[in-house]
């Protein structure tokens, strides 16, 4: 070895030390601060019959996280279930290692054992926790992320977060097999030609969209309307279809109470009250209704929109909405209630100044409602929208699927497969949903926000958000920039969709695919 060959090597070796010591910092540091996060079994009582379900909980019983920005994200995950989990910090951009997604990014977490996060925290607001592991989000696998900072803090006087879930006795993998076992209906794309009937309560399912009875002789249901005179959106009876839903739920929950049992949320007359809304349900989107009190629609999906007035709201599966309220100088009682597409549950919270008289919330909704739709995506504008450049990439993302054996497709290929939407580092890149099914699909892509910017052929510059709600027969174009490597689930938000098949992957060129086994995928046998 030459002299300059050996200083060079003394170099790297003084460079290596250092980092070896800085990285040992940094852990040391870490593990001081970081939040654990228990996913643990949790009886729960609902109807009148406790059941095992799930919960994610600090060391002190408090659902969920809500780090400062400032500090950054470090959370220690502690596996005491009985089975593999994984958790997924929806809508937050991270380092693709973090993300959470078994098979993808990182391995299972095994029970007994933990897994460290830590990241720095670009996003601020309202976002959510939820294993990606099969079906475990059935069972309450889930819990908020609220990041706050001072913009955060100054939106109301009064915040409270309302986590909305669906809820079943039945095992999911039981669901799963039943809607797999229904009796075949076509629902687009795939296997025309039949002359499909609507399946007649089968396994929970409820397909009477795509082949309706004329819309005059069906009674009639609710669904959300722009009320152009007064600015607001509003719900309005319509004679149409009421909304396909493929799997019946015995209860909807607010913060995992029932409607006969709401929290009842102590407020003050006069102060404006900020309702941080996640739809933490695995199959179930939601209309939103804040009764008496208009609402200013703040945020989706934790990203500023440009305010937007009403008393009904459109949340699907994986969304949230920052809904702000004022509370009349009178006081009173003031119900919020959510109820699932296409069902009469609901569920809801309350308002209420102190010695106001709550008695009780009714039930069951009057009425049906319509699916979601694109009359409140239309009406979105991004506060910080992308900025002006070229498309470097377009790709389609064609949603499809078959009720012979439940199976959902995107592009026709149904995950578990090899098949990427691929792009470059540096990229802008739009996608096309083209949903050629009578149901919608709440679609997300991990990896922080996108632009929506056309609906239905419709140029817009639309919310920044990470879950788009694609209607039936819609077509909807998304944008955002490539500037995170990785490899990034795009899937359908209805796990029983996602877990049969419409999933897929952002591929960037060159993104680590070590932990990459979509064969690996037991998901018959997540029962806990
Ligand atoms: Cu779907």
């Amino acid at each position: 070895m030459n002299k300059s060959n050996k200083s060079l090597t003394k170099v790297v070796a003084v460079i290596a030390a250092n980092v070896f010591a800085a990285v040992l910092a940094n852990a040391r540091a870490d593990d001081a601060q970081r939040v654990k996060l228990f996913v643990r079994e949790t009886p729960i009582t609902v109807n009148g019959r406790t059941i095992n379900m799930c919960s994610i909980v600090q060391a002190d019983g408090t659902p969920g996280y809500s780090p400062e920005q400032s500090g950054g994200f470090h959370v220690e995950v502690v596996n005491q279930l009985k089975a593999p989990t994984v958790l997924h910090w929806h809508g937050l951009t991270v380092p693709n290692s973090m993300d959470g997604v078994p098979f993808v990014t990182q391995a299972p977490i095994q029970p007994g054992a933990s897994a460290m996060y830590d990241f720095p925290l670009k996003e601020s607001g309202t976002y959510w926790m939820h294993s990606h592991y099969g079906l475990q989000e059935q069972y309450l696998v889930s819990a908020p992320l609220v990041i706050w900072n001072d913009q955060e803090r100054a939106k109301a006087d009064q915040q409270f977060i309302v986590t909305l879930t669906d809820f079943t006795f039945t095992p999911p993998a039981e669901i799963l097999k039943q809607l797999r076992n229904a009796p075949a209906m076509d629902m687009g794309g795939m296997n025309m030609g039949g002359a499909a009937k609507p399946a007649d309560g089968m396994g929970g399912m409820n397909m009477n969209g795509a082949s309706a009875e004329p819309a005059a002789t069906l009674p009639p249901v609710f669904t959300q309307h722009w009320d152009e005179t007064n600015s607001r959106l509003v719900r309005a009876m319509v004679n149409a279809a009421p909304a396909n839903i493929d799997v019946k739920y015995d209860a909807l929950l607010a913060n995992k109470r029932t409607i006969d049992n709401p929290e009842v949320m102590t407020v003050k007359p006069g102060e404006t009250v900020l309702l941080r809304i996640i739809a933490a349900s695995v199959a179930s989107d939601f209309f939103i209704n804040t009764g008496v009190l208009d609402a200013e629609l703040l945020a989706v999906d934790g990203q500023l929109v440009q305010p937007v007035r009403g008393n009904y709201f459109q949340l699907a599966i994986a969304q949230r909405l920052d809904l702000r309220v004022t509370i009349p100088q009178s006081g009173g009682v003031f119900p919020i209630i959510a109820q699932g597409e296409g069902t009469t549950l609901q569920c809801g919270v309350v308002l209420a100044t102190s010695g106001a008289n709550f008695v009780s919330l009714s039930t069951n909704a009057d009425m049906l409602t319509t699916p979601l739709d694109n009359t409140q995506e239309s009406l979105l504008h991004a506060s910080a929208p992308l900025s002006a450049k070229k498309i470097d990439r377009s790709l389609p993302a064609v949603l499809t699927g078959t009720m012979q054996g439940y199976q959902w497709f995107i592009n026709g290929n149904k995950y578990p497969n090899r098949n990427t939407l691929d792009v470059k580092l540096g990229e802008r890149v739009e996608i096309v949903f083209t949903n050629q099914t009578p149901m919608g699909h709440p679609i997300h892509l991990h990896d922080g926000a996108f632009q929506v910017v056309e609906i239905n052929g419709k140029p817009i510059s639309g919310a920044q958000r990470d879950t788009i709600e694609v209607p039936p027969n819609s077509t909807i174009k998304i944008a955002f920039d490539a500037d995170n490597i990785g490899l990034w689930p795009l899937h359908c938000h209805i796990g029983y969709h996602a877990d049969s098949g419409m999933m897929t992957l952002l591929k960037y060129d060159g993104a680590d695919t070590q932990f990459w086994q979509p064969e690996q995928v037991p998901l018959e046998k997540l029962d806990l």
